[in-house]
């Protein structure tokens, strides 16, 4: 397939609700939207990067220069291009995976549009509906926080997911399992830890924790080894699991159990299913985590969670937990037993809608061979 045009566009929705971390709190989503277009065709992708580099040194900025200057020349010198052949010809460029994965979730889309097939068929996955967690962040006080529980409880996800740091770790978990004892609970701490508070971590033992995710910082497999030989709760790497490589270095380490999945993180979905087999074949099982997409890149993320190791509930929650109008139709809902309908239209499955895109547009640009 010959791609005739690509279009990038700078993006800005605010949230529903601010959203916390162990890195700060944000009001809104700045992220970049990749059009691919071939034979009257487009192929949607969402590129995961941040405006600052604090979940990982990618930024919007970084990502839309690697964009224009490499990986859409590389597009435009093929002229017959599968995602594949992309992921195999982009490698050469080191780093930057979350630029190369925006525009490899465009060429997915449109790969799958062409075939007439929605993506989860095209890749192999083999599940309709998928099971729904959400990822509550930080918030003012405890009593916040547990209103906030309670109302994702009632509107049906499957399992609850905090956000930790310093500080906002053991009380909160305490206070938790005085409400909820018997809910499925996991704690994220995007790497607010060091290695010398490992003591504070080890106490999290007593919560009955899915898991926990990501004590330490980006990049490090070797600590996270020394703390899972010490804890009984399985550690899950989200930012340490760059690759398909660092996932089997963090399995022969036993840097953890349990893999966290991000398309974007990890550079697209070729890299993605090279970890979700790679794992399934050593018994680890994953799940998928999200970056607050907008509809486009959490479409995307549905069908990645079709297959088959994908074994835990995932980040993947309602359009409207995260945006009082999301940029695709029909939205993301979820059900009462808490699960998610995987869209069975061709491609993503979903319809993005180019009046919202527009409003949310604050730059845009066309690029043509
Ligand atoms: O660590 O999983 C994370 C959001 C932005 C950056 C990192 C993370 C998150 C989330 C949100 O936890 C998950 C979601 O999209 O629902
Ligand atoms: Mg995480």
């Amino acid at each position: 397939m010959k791609i005739e045009r690509i279009e990038l566009s700078l993006l800005k929705l605010p949230f529903v609700h601010f959203f916390e971390t162990s890195f700060g709190r944000e009001e809104e989503r700045t992220f970049i939207l990749v059009k691919a277009y071939a034979e009257g065709i487009c192929g949607y992708g969402e590129v995961v990067a941040e405006t600052d580099p604090l979940y990982s040194y990618e930024t919007t900025s970084t990502a839309w220069l690697l964009l224009k200057d490499y990986l859409i020349p590389y597009v435009f010198k093929k002229s017959i291009i599968h995602p594949q052949e992309f992921y195999e010809g982009v490698k050469k460029y080191k780093g930057h995976p979350m630029a190369k994965a925006g525009l490899e979730l465009a060429l997915w889309d449109l790969q799958a549009k062409k075939e007439n097939h929605p993506l989860w068929k095209v890749y192999g996955g083999i599940k309709t509906e998928i099971p729904s967690g959400v990822s509550v962040g930080i918030q003012d006080s405890v009593t916040q926080l547990l209103e906030r529980i309670h109302l994702f409880l009632n509107q049906g996800y499957q399992r609850i997911k905090i956000k930790i740091k310093p500080g906002w770790d053991i009380d909160i978990c305490n206070e938790i399992r005085k409400e909820f004892p018997d809910i499925l609970l996991q704690a994220d701490a995007n790497g607010a830890y060091s290695f010398n508070e490992k003591e504070i971590l080890k106490k999290l033992d007593a919560f009955n924790l899915l898991m926990l995710e990501q004590p330490f910082p980006p990049y490090d497999l070797w600590d996270h080894s020394r703390l899972q030989m010490e804890m009984k709760t399985p550690l899950c790497l989200d930012e340490s699991a760059l690759s398909a490589d660092s996932v089997r270095k963090a399995y022969e380490m036993g840097s953890c159990r349990i893999i966290n999945i991000k398309a974007g993180r990890v550079g697209g979905i070729v890299e993605a299913i090279k970890i979700h087999d790679f794992c399934q074949e050593n018994s680890l099982p994953v799940w998928c985590g999200g970056m607050l997409e907008s509809g486009i890149g959490r479409a995307h993320n549905l069908h990645l969670a079709t297959l088959q190791n994908f074994k835990f509930p995932n980040d993947l929650s309602a359009s409207k937990r995260y945006y009082a109008e999301d940029l695709i139709e029909p939205d993301i809902k979820i059900s009462s037993q808490g699960t998610i309908k995987v869209p069975n239209s061709p491609g993503i499955g979903v319809s993005p809608q180019e009046n919202r895109i527009k409003k949310a547009t604050l730059k845009h640009e066309v690029f043509k061979p």
